[in-house]
C-alpha cells in the first residue's frame, strides 16, 4: 500500500525538524518581506513545537558547532557558524558550482574540484554533528534542497532512526548527464538512507527513478507506488508541488502599498503595455534569451515600439562566484544595447533593475504588467509564474508566458508555453500575449488560477509531511539498518 496522504494532524505528538542551508524563518512575520516558503514553514513549527536548523550566514575562525537558538516569532531556529573554507567548498564551491549547474542542465558551468567534494562532506558531517544531539525520538525530520543531499546518511551513522524526508527545490538532472558528476553514485546511495524523497514535478522524479533503474553501476528496481530499491534499501519517492502562500499574498495585493505601487506603475506605464520579469540574476532563469527574444519581437514588430516596455527585476545573487558576475556584465551589456538601439526621447524598451522590492510592491507591479514573463532554461518550480498569476484584476487579467521547461509547465498549461531557447517563439508568444482578446484572457486566468490555488504552498507542505509521518518504518528501517550496518 502506498502511503495514505491523510491531513497532516497538528494534534499529533512528534515535533517538526526542518532543516536546510539558510533558515528563512522571518523575525517580523508583519513586515511582509518573507516569501511563501518561509512563512509556511515557520506555521507549521509555530503549531507544533519544531525546530529550524542550519548555516547562521556567518563565518568564524574555527568550527566550534556551538549553537545559536533564537526565537523568531514563535519559531525556534538553531543556527551554526562556519568556517571561511566550509563555505568556500561547500556552498560556493559544491553547491552553487558544481551541483546547481549541473541540476540545470549546465554541465558547460559546473566545476568538479575534489576538495569541493570533500568540503561537502566534511560540512553536511558537522551539520550532522550539531543537529544529532538536538533530535527526540519521535521527532520527524524534514531536509531541504541540494546543499544537504547526504544529510539522512550523516543522521544515520550518528544513530538517528527517525523518519526523515528530503525535498529537492532543483530539477533533477538527466542520468547522461548525471554520470558527469565524478561519484555520482556515492551522492545516490547516500539519498537512500532518506525514508521519503519528493520533487516538485513528475518529469523530475521520473528522471531520478530513470538513473536509479539504469545506471549500471547502481542496477536499482523500480517497485509499485513510485518507491525505489537499491544499495540493499528501498524509499519511497513522490511528486509534491510548491506553490505559493495564496491568501498571503492576495494580502500583499490588496494592502495600502500593493494598491499604491499599482497605481504609480500604471501612471508611470503612461497608456503602453508593461510587461515584467522577476528573477534572481541566475543563468537557468533564461535573462540573456529573454532579452533577445524581446529584441527580436522589436524588430519583428516595428508598429509596436513605443507602445510596449519591458519592467525586469533582477536582484543580484550568488555574486561570489565567477559565472554569476559574468552573467551580470553580459547582462548589463545587453540591457543596454537593446536600450541604445531602440530607444526614443520618451520612450525606453527595457527598465533593468538590480535590486528588490517589498513582496507588496512586487504584488503591484504584477498587476499592472498586461504580461508576465518567465522564461527559465530549467527550473526546479518557479514561484513568480504563480505570483503574476494570483496578482491579476479578474476583470482584466494579463498573459503568463511561461517556459515549457519550468517545472510549473508540469500544472500550468494554459500559460502561453515557449521554448525559451528560440527567439522566433519567444517573440511570436510576446505578440500573441499583447494581442489576446479579453475573453481569452480571462479563460486561461480563470483556470490558472485554480491551479495557483490548488497548489498553495500549505497544500505542499501539509502533502509532504503527513505522506512522510504515514511511512511505515520498522520493518522497512530493519531492512535498512541492516544494509547500513554491513
Ligand atoms: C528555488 C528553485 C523553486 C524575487 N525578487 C524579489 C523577490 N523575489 C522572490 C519571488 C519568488 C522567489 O523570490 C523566487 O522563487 P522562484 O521559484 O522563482 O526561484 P528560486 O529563487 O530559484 O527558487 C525554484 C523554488 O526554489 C521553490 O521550491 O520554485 O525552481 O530554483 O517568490 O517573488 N521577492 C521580493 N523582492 C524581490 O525583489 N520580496
Amino acid at each position: 500500500m502506498p502511503p495514505s496522504r491523510v491531513e497532516y494532524g497538528y494534534a499529533a505528538m512528534s515535533r517538526l525538524i526542518v532543516v536546510s542551508n539558510r533558515v528563512s524563518a522571518p523575525k517580523d512575520p508583519a513586515a511582509g518581506s518573507a516569501g511563501g516558503l518561509a512563512m509556511a514553514l515557520s506555521a507549521a513549527l509555530r503549531k507544533y513545537d519544531g525546530l529550524w536548523f542550519g548555516w547562521s550566514g556567518e563565518t568564524v575562525e574555527k568550527f566550534t558547532g556551538e549553537l545559536k537558538i533564537e526565537d523568531r516569532a514563535g519559531v525556534t531556529v538553531a543556527l551554526v557558524d562556519l568556517e571561511a573554507q566550509d563555505v568556500d567548498e561547500y556552498y560556493n564551491g559544491y553547491a552553487n558550482k558544481t551541483l546547481w549547474p549541473l541540476l540545470h542542465h549546465r554541465t558547460d558551468l559546473a566545476a568538479y574540484e575534489r576538495s569541493y567534494g570533500e568540503g561537502y562532506e566534511r560540512t553536511n558531517a558537522r551539520f550532522a554533528d550539531v543537529l544529532a544531539p538536538l533530535i527526540q525520538p519521535d521527532d520527524i525530520i524534514w531536509i531541504h534542497d541540494y546543499h544537504m543531499l547526504p544529510m539522512a546518511r550523516d543522521l544515520r551513522r550518528r544513530g538517528v532512526k527517525n523518519r526523515i524526508g528530503f525535498f529537492l527545490h532543483t530539477p533533477w538532472p538527466v542520468r547522461q548527464l548525471l554520470v558527469t558528476l565524478p561519484h555520482h553514485r556515492r551522492l545516490v546511495e547516500s539519498m537512500f538512507d532518506y525514508d521519503l524523497i519528493g520533487f516538485h514535478t513528475r518529469e523530475w522524479l521520473d528522471l531520478f527513478r530513470d538513473y536509479v533503474a539504469s545506471e549500471p553501476s547502481v542496477n536499482g528496481k523500480l517497485l509499485p507506488n513510485d518507491a525505489l530499491e537499491a544499495f540493499g534499501r528501498t524509499v519511497q519517492t513522490g511528486v509534491f508541488p510548491i506553490g505559493i502562500d495564496v491568501d498571503g499574498f492576495l494580502e500583499a495585493r490588496n494592502s495600502v502599498f500593493g494598491r499604491r505601487t499599482y497605481d504609480r506603475m500604471a501612471a508611470s506605464a503612461a497608456f503602453r503595455s508593461m510587461m515584467v520579469g522577476v528573477d534572481r540574476l541566475d543563468y537557468s532563469k533564461g535573462l540573456e534569451e529573454r532579452l533577445l527574444g524581446y529584441e527580436q519581437f522589436l524588430t519583428d514588430n516595428p508598429d509596436k515600439r513605443g507602445e510596449v516596455f519591458l519592467l525586469q527585476v533582477t536582484p543580484i545573487s550568488r555574486d561570489d562566484v565567477d559565472t554569476y558576475q559574468d552573467i551580470r556584465v553580459r547582462l548589463d551589456a545587453l540591457a543596454g544595447r537593446i536600450n541604445g538601439e531602440f530607444a526614443d526621447m520618451d520612450w525606453q524598451p527595457i527598465r533593468y533593475l538590480n535590486r528588490t522590492y517589498r513582496r507588496d510592491q512586487l504584488a503591484g507591479i504584477y498587476r499592472a504588467a498586461r504580461v508576465g514573463l518567465v522564461t527559465p532554461l530549467r527550473d526546479g518550480m518557479n514561484l513568480v509564474a504563480k505570483e503574476y498569476v494570483a496578482a491579476q484584476n479578474p476583470d482584466d487579467p494579463g498573459v503568463l508566458v511561461l517556459s515549457r521547461f519550468a517545472g510549473a509547465a508540469e500544472q500550468m498549461g494554459e500559460a502561453l508555453l515557449v521554448n525559451p531557447f528560440s527567439r522566433e517563439e519567444l517573440s511570436d508568444a510576446i505578440k500573441r500575449a499583447l494581442e489576446m482578446p479579453l475573453a481569452e484572457r480571462k479563460r486561461k486566468w480563470e483556470s490558472l488560477m485554480t491551479v495557483v490555488r490548488e497548489t498553495d504552498v500549505s497544500i505542499w507542505r501539509d502533502d509532504f509531511v503527513s505522506t512522510l509521518r504515514a511511512i511505515e518504518r520498522p520493518s522497512n528501517g530493519d531492512a535498512n539498518a541492516a544494509a547500513r550496518a554491513a
